[in-house]
């Protein structure tokens, strides 16, 4: 069976729902009180999509600013990258947009970007319209999507996209456990936006 290793990092203000986002993915469950992250911790979940096997190895890195230049381990040499804020809180979504200069001057230049809108069940306390943010991702050709991770809406589907968006390869000939090579050329197939929609 062939497999595509993906190197990928979770990148936010704290409290935006990181760790839950990841454990959501992983095990599929919610956990209220889950502890903060020290530094970064680190999780695998193997996936299939349109045939292909892709083990993400997710590095879920703490968003205080104490931990912040930390973060470059983890971005750098990631295929993909998911920048996570909190629909409640304006100023996560601002940091967004600071983590995406980050990624643009110091992270791959192929990197698979992916947006996430997460808390869109606290609808009544919505400070980020999805439109900004959807029109901010496309902008920068990102993948977008609202997620929640109490509800699981739009967990797998924002790591299905970026599996969709990643550079091509052989998977034919590919061995077990090879890594997505980020010098060959992205997937000519654009993605505007994941998920489409606007939250229930
Ligand atoms: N309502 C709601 N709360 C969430 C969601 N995701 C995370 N939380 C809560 O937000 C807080 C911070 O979550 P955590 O995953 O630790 O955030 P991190 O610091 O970005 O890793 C916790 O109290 C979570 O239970 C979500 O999708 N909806
Ligand atoms: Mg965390």
């Amino acid at each position: 069976m062939s497999m595509r290793d993906v190197k990928l990092c979770l990148l936010g203000d704290s409290g935006v729902g990181k760790s839950s986002l990841v454990m959501r993915f992983v095990t599929d469950s919610f956990k209220p009180a889950l502890e903060s992250t020290i530094g970064a911790s680190f999780m695998t979940k193997t996936v299939e999509v349109d045939g292909n096997t892709y083990k993400f190895q997710i590095w879920d890195t703490a968003g205080q600013e104490k931990y912040r230049a930390l973060a470059p381990m983890y971005y750098r040499g990631a295929a993909a990258a998911i920048i996570a804020y909190d629909v409640t809180r304006e100023s996560s979504f601002k940091s967004v947009k600071s983590w995406v200069q980050e990624l643009r001057h110091q992270g791959h230049p192929n990197i698979v970007l992916a947006i996430a809108g997460n808390k869109c069940d606290l609808e009544d306390l919505r400070e980020v319209r999805l439109k900004d943010a959807e029109d901010y991702a496309k902008q920068i050709d990102a993948l977008f999507c609202e997620t929640s991770a109490l509800t699981a809406v739009n967990v797998a589907d924002i790591f299905t996209k970026i599996c969709k968006k990643l550079p091509s390869e052989d998977f034919s000939s590919s061995r077990v456990g090879s890594t997505v090579n980020l010098r060959k050329k992205r997937d000519v197939k654009k993605e505007k936006k994941c998920c489409g929609g606007s939250p229930s």
